[in-house]
């Protein structure tokens, strides 16, 4: 990978974390762990990868990207508003009365979100929906969409994936945020995976690409190039990633919520910001 434009997710992801905490600081409390492990995903799509306009958000040969695990809708506003579809600091009314930034995204209310999601589960469907969408009207473009590991306990993430198999969807590429943790603990304690959700892909007729680091923008970028060239199948990127990453009070216990005191978000956000300037600077 181009040595700049690595140091450049890079900084796009320290970026988005930043603003992601912001954002979901303005509220006081949040999805901070599944937001902050998605980062460096959302870095890799919107920064370089993604054939997206922000000033014409609903072209029609448009790369769409589904965030199943709606919850994390902060990491998705910190990144749509960096990247120009609006002014980030609009983000900063999370789940207020009226707001255009629900909790969890809808794409009635907030410019670039592609698909309502929320309900655990859906997203994958729609998404599939998508992708079929495309190939029948022969529209250009791919369909990006990242579920949970928890969110995998939903059977019809299974039903996506045997339809997107079945009409061999290669315009649809699964990222599984494989952070281990869901809402009430360790995803293996709460319903345990058998072989693995990448197994499970692969006997569902995926290609599997399975990230060691899916924090790693350098990882995420090459897997995102191998799919591009797979024909007749969907791809599966499962992201082996960590709840919470970046964010101090949630990072080591891997909390799917938190409500930190003002002094842990003052704390948190300066730590963010800190760590910002050291890889704008490296
Ligand atoms: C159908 C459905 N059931 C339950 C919930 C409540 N819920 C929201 S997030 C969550 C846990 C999801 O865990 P995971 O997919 O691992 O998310 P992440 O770790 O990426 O935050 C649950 C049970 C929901 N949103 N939808
Ligand atoms: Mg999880």
């Amino acid at each position: 990978m181009d040595k700049q434009l690595k140091h450049d997710l890079q900084v796009f992801a320290a970026e988005i974390r930043l603003q992601t905490l912001k954002i979901i600081g303005s509220r006081g409390f949040g999805h901070v762990g599944g937001s902050m492990s998605m980062a460096d995903t959302m870095a890799v799509l919107y920064g370089e990868v993604m054939n997206v306009d922000p000033k014409n958000p609903k072209k029609e040969d448009r790369d769409w990207f589904v965030l199943s695990k709606g919850h994390g809708g902060p990491v998705m506003y910190a990144t749509l508003g960096l990247k120009g579809y609006y002014p980030v600091e609009d983000a900063y009314q999370l789940n207020q009365p009226n707001t255009k930034f629900p909790s969890h995204t809808d794409r009635l209310q907030t410019i670039g979100v592609d698909m309502t999601t929320g309900s655990l589960g859906q997203g994958a469907s729609e998404a599939v929906g998508a992708a079929i969408g495309k190939k029948v009207q022969g529209i250009p473009g791919t369909v990006y969409c990242a579920v949970g590991d928890g969110e995998c306990d939903e059977g019809q993430v299974w039903e996506a994936a045997q339809c997107a198999a079945h009409y061999k969807l290669d315009n649809f590429v699964l990222f599984v945020d494989n952070n281990k943790r869901q809402l009430d603990g360790d995803v293996s304690q709460v319903m345990s995976h058998g072989k693995g959700i990448s197994a499970k892909l692969d006997a569902f007729g995926f290609n599997v690409i399975e990230l060691a680091d899916g924090n790693d923008v350098e990882q995420i970028y090459d897997a995102v190039m191998a799919a591009k060239e797979v024909k007749g199948q969907p791809t599966a990127i499962i992201l082996n990633t960590v709840k919470g990453k970046g964010a101090i009070f949630a990072e080591s216990s891997g909390a799917h919520s938190s409500q930190p005191s003002q002094e842990q978000w003052d704390e948190a956000i300066a730590v963010s910001q800190a760590a910002l300037d050291e890889i704008k600077n490296a």
